[in-house]
């Protein structure tokens, strides 16, 4: 125990298909055996987390009768009872089975997105059930290889159209459910329509109730595509549609990898945390990551406390980067405003624009001044790197 052990109040979650990922890739087989969600329960909660989430099928098989699924359901209910650990958000595979191999809410064909909304509205029961009250759509399959055969106009069309009737749904079944669109750009799928957390938030402003609707942005696959994660976090959050989040590392320019949270750019880590932390995000802290495939049953706990304790020493980062007299100093300095000036910008009035167009800015004066953000910089790279 010390000050990097993960407490349930941290809020740290992990999906039933991350720690039971048996390290199976396009090219190798699986190397290690599932662990199941009873265990995993079992595990996680001795390790200080908070909950698990879940799709439908990580827990009731996609084949299971009526009865089967009861059991599993009642047998997991009581592990989750017994380890007091909660099922904050849950979520529909869409993308495993092979009815779903040209998407689900956007396939051509209209049994495969009337199967799609059944299993949604089915995998929602479940996950109320379970005291969810985040449904994620990662939508993996929604995209194209080729655009000869989709529509992406009509594509888009359908997207709005299923996920309004799952609107409809719940509140017709007054469900306590928010909904968190996750992007990501290409895998499964050669390209996945609205790619990044812009486009989705994008989309939600065209839904039935865009305030039930916010977004679940992953590290990974805003990194895939070369963008800044914190960027799209930061306008998700001042747009208030950060519901929830999926943490975990990954590099440029690489497939999918879904690593340990901090597992690669720290210091992308540091900023992404202290986001969250300065900006009291109050959603679960949830990995969406697996173990190396070079793991067995041991390696797979390290991972799932090495991504909570990384979490924790990059928040104790972040307070000693606030109060560092120096760096506040700094900042004081960069950040110093011009009250008189900024209430001139804040709103449009004839007597503003008559203001600004009068005010003698010395252009080559302030461009020449240097900002000091060099300075700024190697100070919090050395409160990163331990020194500070
Ligand atoms: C899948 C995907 C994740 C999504 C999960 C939710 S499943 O593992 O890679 O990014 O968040 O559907
Ligand atoms: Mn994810
Ligand atoms: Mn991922």
């Amino acid at each position: 125990m010390d000050a990097y052990t993960p407490t349930p109040a941290d809020r740290f979650t992990f999906g039933l298909w991350t720690f039971g990922n048996p390290g199976r890739d396009p090219f190798g087989e699986p190397v290690r055996a599932r662990i199941s969600p009873v265990e995993g329960v079992k595990r996680l909660a001795a390790l200080g987390a908070y909950g698990v989430n879940l799709h439908d099928n990580d827990l009731v098989p996609i084949d299971a009768t009526a009865a089967e699924r009861d059991r599993i359901v009642a047998e997991f209910k009581q592990a989750l009872a017994d380890h007091n650990m909660r099922v904050p958000m849950a979520t529909t595979n869409l993308f495993g089975d092979p009815i779903f191999k040209d998407g689900a809410f956007t396939s051509n064909e209209p049994q495969v997105r009337a199967y799609a909304l059944q299993k949604t509205m089915r995998a929602m029961d479940l996950g109320v059930e379970l005291g969810a009250t985040t449904f994620v759509f990662w939508g993996g399959r929604e995209g194209a290889e080729t655009d000869a055969a989709k529509d992406a106009v009509q594509a888009t069309k359908w997207m709005r159209e299923c996920l309004n009737f799952l609107i409809g749904y719940v509140k017709d079944q007054g469900y306590p459910l928010k909904f968190a669109l996750e992007a990501k750009p290409n895998e499964p799928r050669g390209d996945i329509y609205f790619p990044t957390t812009g486009h989705m938030l994008a989309l939600i402003e065209t839904l039935a109730d865009p305030a039930m609707v916010g977004v679940n942005p992953e590290v990974a696959h805003e990194t895939m595509a070369g963008l800044n994660f914190y960027h799209g976090v930061a306008q998700a959050l001042e747009a208030g549609k950060l519901f929830h989040i999926d943490l975990n590392a990954q590099k440029v320019g690489r497939y999918d990898q879904d690593f340990r949270f901090g597992q690669e750019d720290i210091k992308a880590g540091f900023f992404l945390v202290k986001l969250l932390e300065d900006y009291r995000y109050e959603g679960m802290r949830h990995f969406d990551a697996h173990a190396l495939r070079t793991e067995d049953e041991e390696g797979v706990w390290d991972f799932c406390l090495g991504c909570m304790r990384t979490y924790k020493i990059l928040q104790e980062k972040v307070a000693r980067f606030n109060a560092d007299p120096e760096i506040t100093g700094l900042l004081a300095e960069i950040r110093a405003g011009n009250p008189e000036l900024e209430g001139r910008m804040a709103a449009y009035s004839r007597a503003n624009a008559d203001a600004l167009s009068a005010l003698a800015v010395d252009r080559v004066a302030v461009g020449a001044r240097g900002r000091r953000y060099e300075k700024l910089d190697q100070l919090a790279t050395e409160v990163i790197l331990g020194i500070r």
